[in-house]
């Protein structure tokens, strides 16, 4: 494969939730499952997000109803995703795909873009890393997958349906015409049901009739769009693999903050709600795997003056138990104003933020000793699953009866 500015191969794990729950429970194995976004898995409210693939067989397919599932398929098991697990796996399939390269692309849930550019060599060529990847994925995970290799990211992602499950196709640019002209045009990445029926108007059947239209034609019909798909149906592509990560250097602050309607001077109560704000910034710290070591608090006092206040500390810290004293005492200092000019609007935030896992390796010492972090996590993950009024603060009970629809999330982020 001739080497341009960006290599990538596309991975796509195979019925990706239906297959994590068939590794899991032995039982669904060879069955025809079928995964639903719904409350109750017995009824028939609910959409389908995913069938295995001995449910496609009957015609179940990802978003039709499940009462139009369990009419195709009366014998499917219909079971509840679990998606927080399902994410789980994902982040897992990730980690593997850095070891390749350190440009991966998060595509979507179950999706990757490596750009091997720089690190085929290392591996006698992208398709030895095709094959590896699924291989060790198989192997730590227990889950199968599909690659897709091509000149740029569009080709490798089609590429990567055309075998599956466990398929690896490689689309070389001399081939390009000969695969994609045939394809119905919906099978072009970005043409969807209508735009698809547009198309037919036109008397655009296939790839090959759109690539075959003069880019003008596409244009006045269809604005930039047409111009996009014409670029496509010819396999032209230049956008990049967007490092995921580059997302998490691009964050700068966590804030959170609430307006106090006329306006508050008890510092006793603005420190509850401090308290109440810095609970939801430190939560999507943890999330986001942040720390941060510099507290600001801002205070928009009534007859329209605000200030600002901030202190930095040694230790970089995701913990209320660290966070919090440090902008109780930021408000504290400002007593004297606050109790002459009420708190209108209080905002908190977080930055000189680093990755958590720059920050230092976590062993098992830390794990251990880690006591208020474990907590975190475990509070954390209980409002992951049953909602963020589940828990909290009894000293912030009070706060949530009377401030109910604050907090203003995003301030800062
Ligand atoms: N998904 C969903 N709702 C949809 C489409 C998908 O919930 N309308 C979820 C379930 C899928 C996962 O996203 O398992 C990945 O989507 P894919 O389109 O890649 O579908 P699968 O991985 O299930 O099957 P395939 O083997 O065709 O990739
Ligand atoms: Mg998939």
């Amino acid at each position: 494969m001739p080497r341009g500015e960006t290599v990538p191969i596309h991975i796509d794990m195979d019925a990706y939730f239906a297959s994590i729950e068939q590794r899991d429970f032995p039982v669904y194995r060879k069955k025809p499952l079928v995964v639903c976004h719904t409350n109750d898995a017995s009824s028939v409210k609910g959409i389908v997000s995913t069938s295995s693939y001995e449910a496609r067989k009957y015609g179940v397919r990802a978003a039709m109803s499940v009462l139009e599932a369990k009419h195709l398929c009366p014998r499917g098991i219909f079971i509840r995703g679990n998606y927080q697990k399902y994410l789980y796996n994902t982040k897992k399939i990730h980690k593997i795909c850095l070891r390749f390269s350190d440009m991966v692309e998060i595509f979507s849930v179950d999706e990757f873009f490596i750009d091997v550019n720089r690190s085929a060599h290392l591996f006698s060529g992208e398709l030895k890393i095709g094959l590896k990847l699924q291989n060790m994925i198989e192997e730590e995970l227990g889950l199968s997958s599909s690659v897709g290799i091509g000149p740029n990211k569009l080709v490798a992602k089609m590429a990567s349906e055309f075998k599956k499950p466990r398929g690896i196709t490689i689309i070389e640019e001399d081939d390009l015409p000969d695969t994609f002209s045939p394809l119905p045009v919906d099978k072009l990445f970005g043409v969807g049901r209508k735009m698809k029926k547009h198309l037919e108007i036109l008397g655009i059947n296939t790839i090959g009739d759109l690539a075959n239209t003069p880019e003008e034609i596409l244009k006045k019909r269809f604005g930039v769009i047409g111009v996009a798909l014409h670029q496509a149906a010819m396999g032209r592509d230049f956008s990049p693999v967007h490092n995921s990560f580059d997302l998490r250097e691009a964050v700068k602050s966590f804030g959170h903050s609430s307006a106090l309607g006329k306006g508050v001077s008890d510092i006793k109560e603005l420190s509850r709600i401090t308290l109440g704000l810095t609970e939801g910034i430190t939560r999507r710290m943890r999330e986001d795997r942040y720390v941060g070591r510099t507290i600001t608090a801002k205070l928009h006092l009534a007859r329209l003056f605000s200030i600002s206040r901030s202190k930095s500390v040694k230790s970089f810290s995701h913990l209320t138990s660290d966070i919090f004293p440090i902008a109780k005492a930021l408000l504290e200092k400002e007593q004297a104003l606050i109790e002459r000019y009420p708190v209108t609007t209080i905002g908190i935030s977080v930055n000189n933020l680093i990755d958590i896992k720059k920050s230092h390796q976590l062993s098992i010492f830390d794990l251990l000793a880690d006591r208020p972090n474990q907590l975190a996590l475990t509070t954390d993950s209980i409002k992951n699953k049953f909602g963020e009024k589940s828990i909290f603060r009894a000293s912030l009970l009070d706060w949530k009866r009377r401030y109910h629809s604050v907090p203003r999330l995003d301030i800062t982020r």
